[in-house]
């Protein structure tokens, strides 16, 4: 008999704060103006980001989905007894799903900045699984990550899935990874993270401006998030998409880059662009397997495993706390 647990959700992360709109104001003006990349997650943006992922040049998602496929036997033999399964930046938790049947964690963890888009998600899910014990966290865990007490402290697998690692700058990555060391506790914690590799450039500029244009529109809706969070009056006729790979930094970036002049205004502020300039909204950095290997053995992880690809395109680790 299956008993019926309602998921519980913690909920830390109101983008309607002070906070979030200093944090933002600080950005848009700055001399090169920019825009952490998390506020490109809304309820559209995070509908979009999952459209992203069945394009046909967006290639990480479907590579890391065969690389954890090919390799599930090994990969579950080494993660062995799952307590709880914490999913950083679950989405849909379609990706933390796939590992149910074999990891057959006690207990779900999915955290999300997008709290709308997690809770809708979180009712899908429990729908499916109805015993499954789900603790949901809306958190913007790019400040801290925090676990509340019911999480269960043995044998907790922090799942980091889809190169969002690379989101970060590796300076950022470090830190994160060692927190999510510390949060792994002492009962046999690990952690399985999906890296993208370094390829050629037209590959991976094409995959962040794709021919439908499904990576503009994700890119262009964080304007229509900013003019609800700040009360801002962007023209998204103002501003077109842009991706570019920097090579000395081993990084895709994705900007909004103003068609003419345009003065952007919100309560209390007004910062003028010139034709031209641009916002950085997200940076994507791409990793060699001994570079990542070398970083989470700097987070102060050890027993690292590495799983890629036929060409080498994406990076599957799993390492012990
Ligand atoms: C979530 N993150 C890993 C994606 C990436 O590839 O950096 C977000 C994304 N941006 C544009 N396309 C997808």
């Amino acid at each position: 008999e299956t008993v019926d647990t309602a998921p519980r959700y913690y909920q830390t992360f109101h983008p309607d704060t002070h906070a979030v709109r200093a944090e933002l104001e600080q950005g848009l003006c700055a001399p090169n103006a920019w825009v952490p990349p998390k506020f490109l997650y809304d309820p559209l943006g995070s509908c979009l980001f999952g459209a992203i992922t069945q394009l046909p040049e967006y290639y990480p998602t479907r590579t890391e989905q065969a690389i954890m496929a090919r390799y599930a036997d090994e990969i579950a033999q080494r993660v062995g007894g799952v307590g709880a399964l914490i999913d950083l930046g679950a989405g849909d938790c379609v990706k933390a799903e796939r590992l149910f049947g074999r990891l057959c964690p006690r207990q779900y963890v999915p955290v999300d900045i997008s709290t709308e888009y997690l809770r809708g998600a979180v009712a899908r899910l429990h729908a499916g699984y109805p015993g499954l014990d789900i603790v949901a966290l809306g958190q913007d865990f790019s400040h801290t990550l925090s676990l509340p007490e019911d999480v269960l402290d043995d044998g907790r697998l922090f799942f980091y899935p889809g190169s969002s690692i690379g989101n970060w700058s590796p300076e950022q990555a470090l830190g994160m990874l060692r927190q999510v060391r510390e949060a792994c506790g002492e009962r046999g914690g690990s952690l399985l993270i999906g890296v993208d590799r370094v390829k050629d450039e037209r590959t991976l500029v094409r995959a962040y401006d794709d021919a439908l244009q499904v990576t503009a529109a994700f890119n262009r809706n964080l304007l229509l998030h900013l003019n609800r969070v700040l009360r801002a009056d962007f023209a998204l006729a103002d501003w077109r998409h842009l991706a570019c790979f920097d090579a000395a930094r081993s990084r895709v970036e994705m900007h909004l880059q103003a068609n003419a002049p345009v003065t952007v205004n919100w309560p209390g502020h007004s910062r003028e662009f010139s034709a031209g300039e641009t916002i950085h909204t997200e940076c994507s950095y791409k990793y060699e397997p001994t570079d990542f290997a070398a970083l989470l053995d700097a987070a102060g992880f050890n027993d690292i495993a590495h799983w890629t690809d036929a060409q080498g395109w994406f990076s599957v680790f799993h390492a012990r706390a």
